[in-house]
């Protein structure tokens, strides 16, 4: 039987511009990603990433305005939990990103992304979601800064 963990990670996007967060506490620490967390029992992914958002940069999203872009699986060598990571993208939001205890809310250009200071499989799947290409991607880690194998995979639909 395979455990499996689902969570939520959003990118708020302009033209110019992708929002990101460097972690301060917990998995993933000192690195920069998007905004998100496990989705809890008695809420949806889609409730799970507004809340996430709320709670860790102080922004508010509205549900239609966040549109499901990927999907990422994560295993680590000698652990039988699997992420399930559910992807998300959106322009419109609400209030003014924030640093909070979690997070501390950077906007970056498409040509300045800290590739070297997120997780090494971030460099791997954020074409896709910059070219506005649906995709999934399934990554094994052999520790958490090494990927041992990756399969990725434009989808036609989510
Ligand atoms: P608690 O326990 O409440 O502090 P919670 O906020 O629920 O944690 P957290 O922050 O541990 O969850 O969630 C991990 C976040 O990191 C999710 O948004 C998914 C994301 N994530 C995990 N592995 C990743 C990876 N390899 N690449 C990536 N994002 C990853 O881009
Ligand atoms: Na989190
Ligand atoms: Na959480």
């Amino acid at each position: 039987m395979v455990l499996k963990k689902v969570y939520t990670l959003v990118f708020l996007r302009n033209e110019k511009k992708i929002l990101l967060g460097l972690k301060k506490r917990g998995f993933g620490i000192n690195k920069w990603n998007g905004f998100g967390g496990k989705v809890e029992q008695d809420e949806s992914v889609i409730e799970a990433a507004i809340r996430e958002m709320k709670e860790e940069c102080c922004v508010t999203v509205k549900k239609d305005d966040l549109k499901s872009v990927g999907q990422l699986d994560f295993t680590f060598e000698g652990d039988p939990v699997m992420m399930d990571v559910r992807v998300f993208s959106g322009v419109v939001y609400y209030g003014t990103p924030s640093e909070t205890d979690e997070m501390a809310p950077k906007w970056f250009t498409y040509d300045n992304i800290p590739f070297d200071d997120m997780w090494p499989d971030d460099r791997l799947w954020f074409p896709y979601m910059l070219n506005n290409k649906l995709f999934y991607g399934k990554f094994h880690y052999k520790d958490l800064d090494t990927i041992s194998n990756y399969d990725i995979r434009e989808l036609k639909s989510m």
